[in-house]
């Protein structure tokens, strides 16, 4: 319904412009406050604003309006949107969906910038007690408790439905799919693309891989004994019958990928170089929506390095960092205690000042094409 042809004299305009579209940060904070190892149902369904919250609107001005970013990726967590008594599905919370929708609405309608809708839920459903590990993964047949593919659908387009009026709206199929099968994860990603498209939205959708969908192992098996396929293997069967989606990476700069450590020890480009060369191969397109390093200059200077090769390789449609959010407080959702998160007006645990006055200045507000960015018009691979 959305759905432009690009004029040419856009084509060449981007072309000059680098082919970053979206470049922004994570909102992370609508998954909160269910951590409680064997206290199963902790924390659901929640308080608002006190154990989950969306955005503070005020720092998202200060991002549109001063740090001129064009996208969030705003979290929240599918056990509250679908309760447990009403199983994964179509039926929603419609409290938690109104307080979802409002940071998405604030984002797309008040700001003009774009938001990646994210199941934070690692493609597992029923028992986030001890996210990322707990949950039954999604459609796994052996498991009675588990939600199924088709009920992964039937949420998936009752969400796009909700948003199909809207062209600022990216959707996210999960979060960091991670130790199941990679032809699983296939099935659950053209689920929820079919579920989409089924309702007659058409703008750009983020499809994860396996293995935390690490942009560095996309080549690479997974699993405890490595019975999983690469991501590389399967993804390109993904069919999008409006040609709009992209591949949803996350790329961490510390020694293990996690983001949990203050230094950086994994160069991006050559750890990219494999996923570069198979998008290339299967003209796909790629956003980093989660990334990260520390408060450090060897961080700073891979954080900058790793920014230049994805402008400067046309597989790469954007990027998005890893985290802001209402609830981090002094908490460091990224790259060590003394880090701290991107929330302007934060500080760390040393009381220090937070990453948004130190890693943000230093290597990614200078990587935002400003004038590159896609402003307007439905989100899109181009
Ligand atoms: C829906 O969400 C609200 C706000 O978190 C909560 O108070 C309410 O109990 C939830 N309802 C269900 C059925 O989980
Ligand atoms: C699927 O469920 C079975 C039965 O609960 C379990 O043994 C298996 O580990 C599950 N598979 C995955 C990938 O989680
Ligand atoms: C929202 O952000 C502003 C600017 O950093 C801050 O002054 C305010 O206290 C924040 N509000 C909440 C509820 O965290
Ligand atoms: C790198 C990092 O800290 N990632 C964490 C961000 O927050 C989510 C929960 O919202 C964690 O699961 C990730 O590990």
């Amino acid at each position: 319904m959305y759905w432009k042809p690009l004029v040419s004299t856009l084509s060449i305009a981007s072309s000059v412009l680098g082919k970053i579209l979206y470049a922004g940060v994570n909102e992370s904070g609508g998954e909160f406050g269910v951590w409680s190892p064997g206290n199963v149902g902790f924390g659901l369904p929640g308080r608002f604003n006190v154990d989950y919250s969306f955005i503070n609107k005020t720092t998202v001005d200060i991002f549109v309006d001063e740090e001129k970013i064009n996208v969030f990726r705003v979290t929240f967590l599918m056990e509250r949107m679908c309760p447990l008594s009403y199983g994964l599905g179509s039926r929603f919370n419609e409290t938690y969906f109104v307080h979802f929708a409002d940071a998405v609405n604030y984002i797309t309608i008040a700001k003009d910038a774009y938001v990646i809708i994210d199941p934070h839920n690692y493609m597992r459903y029923n028992e986030p007690s001890q996210q990322p590990f707990s949950g039954s993964v999604i459609g796994n047949s052996s498991d009675p408790t588990a939600a199924t593919t088709k009920q992964f659908q039937q949420f998936w387009s009752e969400l796009a439905r909700r948003f199909v009026h809207n062209p600022k709206v990216i959707f996210g199929i999960n979060n960091e799919p991670h130790d199941m099968p990679t032809e699983l994860v296939l099935e659950n990603n053209q689920a929820a693309i079919n579920g989409i498209r089924a309702v007659g939205a058409r703008q750009l959708i983020l499809a994860p891989g396996n293995a935390w969908t690490g942009g560095h192992s996309w080549t690479e098996k997974s699993g405890p004994a490595g019975e999983y396929a690469p991501s590389s293997e399967v993804m390109n069967n993904l069919f999008d019958p409006v040609h709009n989606t992209a591949l949803d990476i996350h790329e961490y700069l510390d020694i293990d990928f996690s983001g949990s450590h203050d230094e950086c020890a994994q160069p991006g480009p050559s750890n990219l170089a494999a996923l570069t060369a198979w998008l290339k191969e299967n003209r796909m397109k790629a956003i980093i929506s989660e990334f990260g390093g520390g408060n450090n200059q060897n961080c700073i200077d891979m954080l900058n390095e790793m920014l230049e090769y994805i402008a400067a390789n046309d597989e790469y449609i954007g990027w998005v960092a890893w985290a802001a959010g209402p609830l981090w407080g002094t908490a460091s959702p990224c790259c060590g205690p003394s880090t701290g998160s991107l929330e302007p007006g934060g500080v760390t645990v040393n009381e220090t000042p937070n990453a948004f006055e130190t890693v943000w200045p230093a290597a990614l507000k200078p990587n935002i094409p400003v004038r590159g960015l896609k402003r307007s018009g439905i989100s899109s691979l181009r």
